[in-house]
């Protein structure tokens, strides 16, 4: 082991702050501050600081366990656990055929990671059925960029343009709690001049610093959206010229939005007509401005015509392909962009390719070493895929995520995981889901092994081992090499994460998400690499594509995308022309209260990791209920009494916490606990059409308080 600081990356969200890890003198390690890393430069939340302690043994697993003859979840040796789970994976797909598998990944695991666990799907179980829980984050925004720029990366510009544009607007998101150190570029564009307007249902740490916090009831946004369309076209505000040179479908677009009266978007969203006549004005001042959405607005089974509202209003006013200006998505996981590209969705190849696309079917199984034609079609999408377990997939492997927290309808889902055939799970700790499997797989975390993410801005970071790891866990490469191994492919899974990413080069090289210019070795002297990063001819990687690079030497990678042309087939960007429709469930009068769901700065996730630090639960404790004094009173609750909240799901109790930030009609739990405070008994699985994301950010409810 070094005794000198490694600098690496934080093990958590998308921001990925770059942090050193230095041994302790017991062989622990602390994180100290690596200021050279320009996203933080060296700030780093309480989650970032705390991730060691879930290193140490006592709250990790260090053994594999199965199920005893009893039942109960016994220590195992490694053999005895990867010989049990292929043995009953290959059994399941006698029984039944290879789709009766299914995988189920995460967007935390890195790029390598999430790239093998898709070609062991494909390749080594044959199955279809893998999705992950990167469709309950970002996926409307992916598939709403996709749709409208033709390409699909979370940020299409670093951070550090954010103080430098005229005007910001944050729709749903809340990066006070949610990415602490990215506050300062927010604060340093109002320090500049800028504005910053933020569109969130509660009155948050973020909307408290906003110029102007619109309020709209949650659902509504695509309404928000569209009344300010109009307003920019009533006000002769439309960029002409940009429309024209840089964008196609304007006419539909315009028809749509010009039914959205300001008064009647007023209606439905709560947002008073001089209000949405402010935003425009702000949003329209300067040269430059951007629109920034996060789960808020995208966490809806509208949620892809909802981010394709925003970014109308981007294109309408030429806020979109310029310098200083654009749409973007703040990603939220740690390797949450990189997640996306490499394969382990269930219409995905790896580069972002479509799993439908013949040529891209080739060029994969070209550097796979299979036939195309043994590549199955796309799968199911992650909610549909929970919901068939223990019917149609009869056996599952979940690796990096923990839904009998996370998913919506958590009672059901959970019924569904118990219902099946076999369970195997992958992870750090024993979590609510892990804690259900016949046999649980200890792994490797972030400061004992190497890998690759992406950041929010499309940043390739590499995290480098800093520590060596306990006896008794394994690397999740190390998992899918031994099952492999056992399923009769003894070839195609090293476990060495260079290796990985190596082939990961060849098999992106040429594809919209191209990493085939960046290396370990690269990583190591940057500070990241943007992509696309096509290799050059001279570097002898793009054997693949037959490509001939430019000769000029490395490929810088690209901080900014569509400043010359948008990546659709004519370079234009798309117009959607979208209206308003209600949410899956509104309220009535047995459900009367909107119910909407988040989280808390000091937790993550499903809680399996923070929950099993001190500090952290010291800060946050537990499930809550937030709600506004008029609806307590109506309740008869008071600060801290017991609240019932009850869905056509389920429901859950936690206790009130009343506050005058939130809207009177609605209510907001954060959903990182299991047991009887779990936000997602009750959130409602509805799916957007394209992206098949849940409505996780609302649902109708009725609020109850209980006698003790
Ligand atoms: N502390 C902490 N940080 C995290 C995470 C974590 O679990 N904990 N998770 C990471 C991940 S994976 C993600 S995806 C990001 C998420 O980051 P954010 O999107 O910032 O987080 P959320 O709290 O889910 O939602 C943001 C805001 O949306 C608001 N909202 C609710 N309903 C609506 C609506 O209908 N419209 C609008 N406009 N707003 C609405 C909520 O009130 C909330 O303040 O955070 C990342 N960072
Ligand atoms: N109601 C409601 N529900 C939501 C949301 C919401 O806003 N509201 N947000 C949704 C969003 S945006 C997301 S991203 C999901 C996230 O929900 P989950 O998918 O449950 O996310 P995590 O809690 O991060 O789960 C990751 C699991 O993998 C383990 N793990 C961490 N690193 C590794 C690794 O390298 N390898 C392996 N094998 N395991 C690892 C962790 O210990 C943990 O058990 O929740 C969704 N659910
Ligand atoms: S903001 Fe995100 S990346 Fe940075 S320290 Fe906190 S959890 Fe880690
Ligand atoms: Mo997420």
């Amino acid at each position: 082991m070094q005794n000198t600081a490694t600098p690496t990356h934080c093990p958590y969200c998308a921001l990925q702050c770059g942090m050193n890890l230095t041994p302790a003198a017991d062989g622990s390690v602390e994180v100290t501050e690596r200021t050279d890393f320009p996203v933080n430069r060296g700030a780093l939340c309480g989650k970032g600081r705390t991730a060691p302690a879930v290193l140490s043994s006592g709250v990790r697993l260090t053994s594999p366990l199965v199920r005893d003859g009893g039942g109960a979840l016994v220590p195992a040796s490694w053999d005895e656990a990867l010989d049990r789970i292929a043995g009953r994976l290959a059994r399941t797909r006698e029984e039944y055929g290879a789709d009766a598998l299914g995988v189920f990944g995460g967007g935390g695991l890195t790029n390598e990671k999430a790239y093998a666990l898709g070609k062991f799907a494909r390749v080594v179980l044959g199955t279809s059925q893998i999705d992950y829980n990167g469709r309950f984050c970002m996926s409307s925004a992916a598939a709403a960029g996709t749709r409208a720029f033709g390409l699909d990366r979370g940020l299409p510009f670093p951070l550090e343009d954010i103080p430098r544009t005229g005007c910001v607007i944050l729709v749903g998101s809340n990066p006070a709690e949610t990415m602490p150190p990215s506050l300062r570029y927010f604060s340093e564009l109002r320090e500049n001049g800028g504005t910053l307007i933020v569109v969130d249902p509660r009155r948050t740490k973020t909307a408290e610093q906003a110029d102007l916090h619109l309020a709209p009831r949650p659902g509504t946004d695509l309404a928000l959206a569209l009344g300010m369309l109009h307003l920019v076209v009533a006000e002769g505000r439309v960029d002409e010229r940009y429309v024209e040179e840089r964008t196609a479908g304007w006419e539909e677009a315009r028809a749509a939005a010009m039914a959205h009266w300001p008064e009647y978007v007023e209606r439905i969203t709560g947002v008073s007509v001089p209000e949405l006549r402010e935003a425009v004005r702000l949003f329209c001042a300067p040269q430059a401005a951007m629109v920034l959405t996060a789960r808020g607005p995208e966490q809806q089974a509208k949620g892809t015509d909802t981010v394709g509202a925003w970014i109308n209003l981007c294109l309408a006013t030429g806020r979109a392909g310029r310098p200083l200006s654009g749409y973007g998505c703040l990603t939220g996981q740690g390797n949450g962009q990189g997640g996306r590209e490499h394969g382990q969705k269930a219409d995905q190849l790896p580069g972002y390719r479509k799993l439908t696309d013949p040529a891209a079917r080739r060029h994969v199984a070209g550097v796979w070493g299979v036939d195309p034609d043994s590549l199955p079609g796309p799968g199911r999408s992650a909610y549909e895929l929970l919901d068939a377990l223990g019917t149609d997939i009869r056996s599952l492997l979940v690796m990096g995520s923990n839904p009998v927290v996370s998913a919506p309808r958590a009672a059901h889902v959970e019924g569904r995981l118990r219902s099946l055939d076999f369970l195997a799970v992958a992870d750090v700790v024993l979590s609510e889901t892990a804690a259900l499997a016949d046999v649980v797989l200890p792994v490797t975390q972030w400061a004992e092994e190497t890998g690759t993410t992406t950041s929010l801005e499309g940043r390739v970071l590499l995290r480098r081992r800093a520590i060596t790891p306990p006896d008794g866990v394994r690397s999740d490469l190390e998992v899918l090499h031994g099952l492999a191994g056992r399923l009769g492919v003894e070839k195609g899974f090293p476990t060495d994460p260079e290796e990985v990413f190596e082939e990961l080069r060849r098999a992106s090289a040429g594809g919209p998400a191209d990493y085939s210019g960046i290396s370990y070795r690269r990583l190591a002297e940057e500070d990241g690499v943007f992509w696309p990063c096509p290799a050059p001819a001279d570097d002898g990687t793009d054997a693949a594509t037959g490509t001939t690079g430019t000769g000029t030497g490395p490929h810088p990678g690209t901080p900014r995308l569509f400043l010359d042309r948008f990546a659709t087939d004519d370079g234009r960007a798309r117009f959607v022309p979208v209206t308003h429709r209600p949410s899956a469930e509104e309220p009535d009068d047995e459900y009367p209260v909107l119910l909407t769901t988040g989280r808390v700065v000091s937790q993550y996730q499903s809680g399996a990791q923070t929950r099993r630090v001190d500090e952290l639960n010291a800060a946050a404790p537990g499930p809550f209920v937030e709600l506004h004094p008029r609806l307590a009173a109506r309740l008869g609750a008071a600060e801290g009494d017991p609240l019932a909240v009850v869905s056509r799901r389920g429901r859950a109790v936690a206790p009130a916490r009343i506050t005058t930030g939130i809207r009177p009609d609605t209510v907001f739990m954060p959903f990182h606990w299991p047991g009887e405070g779990r936000a997602n008994t009750l959130t409602n699985p509805a799916l957007d059409p394209t992206s098949r994301m849940p409505e996780f950010k609302v649902c109708a409810v009725r609020v109850e308080t209980v006698t003790p």
